[in-house]
């Protein structure tokens, strides 16, 4: 921080608001915001922002964001102190632990806190105390289908592969939106420059996606798919490297398993078979399967519209088998794996082996959905709590999440919540789901918070570290969100609401030294005296991760306080190879031929003699938008209205709409009123909507997302569907009927 003799003080700090994790430069004088701009000196984003970030200002000061904890009295959410909060939670949890068991309690856990390192870190210890298999969170709304994929083919969920777009001359992006998103499973600031600049110097960027989205406009070709295709076409794609001779392996040859296998299982998948059923001609299919086999260097980048749809896992895994077929994987330009400073699995043991990952450890108690990574699919909360007998849930935490609006089904699991006996929201808004709890309790806003990603260096498209401290002094009275999940944790265990939280946090951490540090257990709890929280838990990861000083093994390794001492973050160079040693499989090798995978592929055949539906809904992204949760900021909520029903001019025509008509859209049973727009960038028997509106419950306290509410797209979908591997939404591709209003 300087301070300058105007009184005005600039200050670096993380964007905590998306994926793309951008270095902002914040100034401020006298505790007030006074300008928010990219900051140029860091080295990772290099003075990027978007609008999102200038709004972090209108977060901060938002007269809805809580500032002290809620506590349902006579049926209303009325402030209260922490004491209270508290003292009523372990009046309730704790006996419908003890006459319901465990399983009684759930958790619901939403995009924010992979964004919140307090909360990220410390969810865990509060999911242990809790014992509860009924976990759920975004994960099954979002990249479940692809963290499966990663970790049966490298060993752990979130060895996800990413284009080394700076060295890349061709880029095929199927399903995702980065100009709008900016970026997922793919922290990559500035795509739109990073995308300007391959075409500049003669590389190729091609987009696949049932609308011309604003990725595509930037491309040098787009091709409509059919939703909820996208894992026949890439099969189709695999099935054109075999049969003309365009597999090559390369340099990872000796490393991958399951070539032939892989061969076998897309035998039937001919581009002919597949192209009326995903809308792409045949030549087509073939011809962008030769683009990516004979280009110098590139990838298939796939992200949200391939992972949430029936074949999510399936499509996830082709895009992976496609870019190791090709040559692509590990090699610079290609898609290559970050190697985090902190915190990533796949730095930490025996290099180049693991237990890899099994699924369906438990399974959910009414659908019997298999558990995946520890979790539920989210769309089956609602009927653990609708449906009695043993096990029932009874009481919900939720952590920084919004399902009402945020999960196929929204409106039934509304009226499931109001069935519960309690329910918890740490949660800094009353929105539509927090509104149904009983006790409510605010974190910090961003500024006065301190930030390291945890996820997000693990998913870079360059390697760094990068740390920033608050912007504000932390509000007076008001527990950091890490001390409130402990002290949930606590009351969970049955002590008693003032337990002494840093001395549960020396336990916890304790045992993370004992098996994170080995020999080094002594030198590691010496070094980190001095340090609580989060932090702590950082420079420990950092210390005896892959640069850090181990704990004065190497003098010049990376700390905390190295980190803190650097302006604006540490750029730890391009992306390197990292085969065979970042695996964690148990074999040692890729496993490119995974049996559940396998056995999952003929259903993907069987779907192409099932007739599509004539209309289906797709999703949105825009850059002014976030989710559920930012509707409620004034520099993102002007402008035009965001929330229409984008439909192609001959599918108006057809329901006799005009653009701006009123329509009735049906799903799943709901209908809802919206306005449509009028627009040739939409594939003809598809349309899109945003997801995250419809902020016209009654309860909810977001004043001006009220105002222009928008309708839940989440209403409209069928919360019976998922992806049968992973567990995750189908959110692409949902049948959908209009009518003129
Ligand atoms: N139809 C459809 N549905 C979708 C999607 C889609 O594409 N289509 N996308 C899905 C995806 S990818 C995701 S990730 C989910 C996201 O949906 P959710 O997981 O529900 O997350 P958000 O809507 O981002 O935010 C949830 C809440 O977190 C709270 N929050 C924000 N910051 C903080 C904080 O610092 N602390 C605390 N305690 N709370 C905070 C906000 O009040 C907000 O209401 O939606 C999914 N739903
Ligand atoms: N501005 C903004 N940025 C965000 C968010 C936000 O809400 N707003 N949310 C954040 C979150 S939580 C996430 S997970 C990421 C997601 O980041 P992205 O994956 O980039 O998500 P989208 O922008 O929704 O882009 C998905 C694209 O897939 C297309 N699509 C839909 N169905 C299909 C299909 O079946 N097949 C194919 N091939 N394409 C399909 C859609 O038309 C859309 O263009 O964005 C993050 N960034
Ligand atoms: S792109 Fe994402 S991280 Fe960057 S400023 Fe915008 S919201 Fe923040
Ligand atoms: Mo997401």
């Amino acid at each position: 921080m300087n301070e300058a003799a105007t009184g005005e003080r600039s200050s670096y700090r993380i964007c905590p608001l998306c994926e793309a994790c951008c270095g902002l430069e914040v100034r401020s004088r006298d505790g007030q915001v006074i300008g928010i701009r990219g900051a140029a000196a860091d080295p990772f984003s290099a003075g990027y922002i978007c609008p999102k970030g200038y709004a972090l200002k209108d977060l901060h000061e938002d007269p809805d964001r809580l500032r002290t904890p809620l506590l349902r009295r006579g049926g209303e959410l009325v402030p209260a102190s922490w004491e209270e909060a508290f003292d009523e939670i372990a009046r309730r949890l704790p006996p419908l632990l003890a006459e319901h068991g465990r399983d009684a309690v759930a958790l619901a856990v939403g995009n924010p806190s992979a964004h919140k390192f307090g909360l990220l870190l410390y969810f865990n210890r509060l999911a242990k105390a809790l014992g509860t298999k009924n976990i759920f969170s975004a994960s099954t709304l979002d990249q479940m289908p692809k963290q499966l994929a990663s970790g049966l083919l490298f060993g752990h969920w979130l060895s996800v592969a990413v284009p080394d777009i700076e060295r890349s001359d061709f880029l095929l992006v199927i399903g995702a939106n980065p100009v709008a998103s900016n970026g997922s499973l793919w922290t990559v600031p500035d795509f739109r420059g990073k995308a300007k600049a391959l075409r500049a110097r003669g590389g190729r960027l091609v987009v696949i996606d049932p609308r011309r989205s604003e990725t595509a406009a930037i491309a040098d070709a787009h091709h409509f798919i059919r939703p909820g295709s996208d894992a026949q076409l890439l099969a189709a794609m695999t099935h054109t490297l075999f049969n003309e001779g365009l597999v090559r392996l390369g340099r990872i040859e000796a490393w991958v398993d399951g070539v032939d296998a892989v061969r076998d299982a897309v035998a039937a998948f001919s581009p002919e078979r597949v192209a009326a059923h995903c809308g792409i001609e045949a030549a087509t299919i073939r011809a962008l399967a030769r683009e990516l086999a004979g280009a110098r260097s590139g990838c298939v980048y796939g992200r949200i519209g391939t992972c949430t749809q029936r074949h999510g896992t399936l499509a996830s895994w082709l895009i992976d088998v496609l870019n190791v077929l090709t040559g692509h994987l590990d090699e610079p330009g290609g898609a290559m794996f970050p190697k985090a400073p902190a915190f990533a699995y796949n730095t930490q043991g025996r290099p180049g082996s693991g237990r890899g990952v099994t699924t369906g450890r438990h399974r959910s108690r009414v659908s019997s959905a298999p558990e995946v990574f520890g979790e539920l699919p989210m769309t089956l909360l609602a009927e653990e709590i609708e449906t009695p007998g043993d096990g029932q849930v009874r009481a919900l935490i939720t952590v920084a999440s919004n399902p009402v609006l945020s999960c196929p089904g929204g409106p039934r699991l509304a009226a499931a919540l109001e069935g519960l006996d309690f329910m918890v929201s740490v949660d800094i808004y009353v929105n539509e789901t927090s509104r149904h709890a009983d006790v409510v309790l605010p974190g910090w806003s961003p500024l006065e918070d301190s930030h390291y990603d945890v996820a997000f260096p693990q998913l870079s498209y360059r390697n760094q570290a990068r740390y920033s401290g608050p912007v504000f002094a932390a509000p007076a009275g008001q527990p950091p969100e890490w001390q409130t999940l402990l002290r949930l944790a606590a009351i969970a265990k049955g002590r008693c609401a003032d337990a002494d939280l840093l001395a549960d946090d020396d336990e916890w951490l304790a045992s993370d030294v004992r098996r994170l540090a080995g020999e080094q257990a002594a030198a590691a709890l010496a070094g980190l005296a001095g340090l609580s929280g989060p932090e702590r838990l950082l420079d420990l990861a950092l210390r005896l991760g892959p640069y850090g000083d181990g704990f004065g093994q190497r003098p010049d390794g990376l700390t905390l306080a190295k980190l803190q001492a650097a302006p604006a973050g540490i750029d730890l160079g391009p992306l390197q190879p990292r085969l065979p040693e970042m695996l964690r499989t148990p074999s040692g090798k890729v496993e490119l031929a995974p049996a559940i995978l396998l056995q999952a592929l003929p259903q993907a055949l069987d779907d192409l003699d099932v007739a599509a539906p004539a209309l289906v809904v797709v999703g949105r992204r825009e850059v002014r938008s976030n989710n559920s949760w930012m509707h409620n900021l004034p520099t993102l909520a002007k402008g035009p209205l965001r929330c229409t029903l984008l439909i192609h001019p001959a599918d108006a025509a057809a329901h006799g709409l005009v653009d701006g008509s009123q329509a009735h859209i049906t799903g799943s049973g709901r209908t809802l009123a919206v306005t449509t727009e009028l627009s040739d960038t939409m594939m003809v028997g598809v349309v899109s909507l945003p997801h995250g509106w419809g902020h016209d419950l009654p309860g909810a306290r977001l004043a001006l997302a009220a105002q222009r509410p928008g309708i839940n797209l989440n209403a409209l979908l069928d919360e019976g569907q998922r992806d049968p591997l992973s567990g995750n939404a189908v959110l692409s591709g949902v049948a959908v009927t209009l009518a003129g209003a």
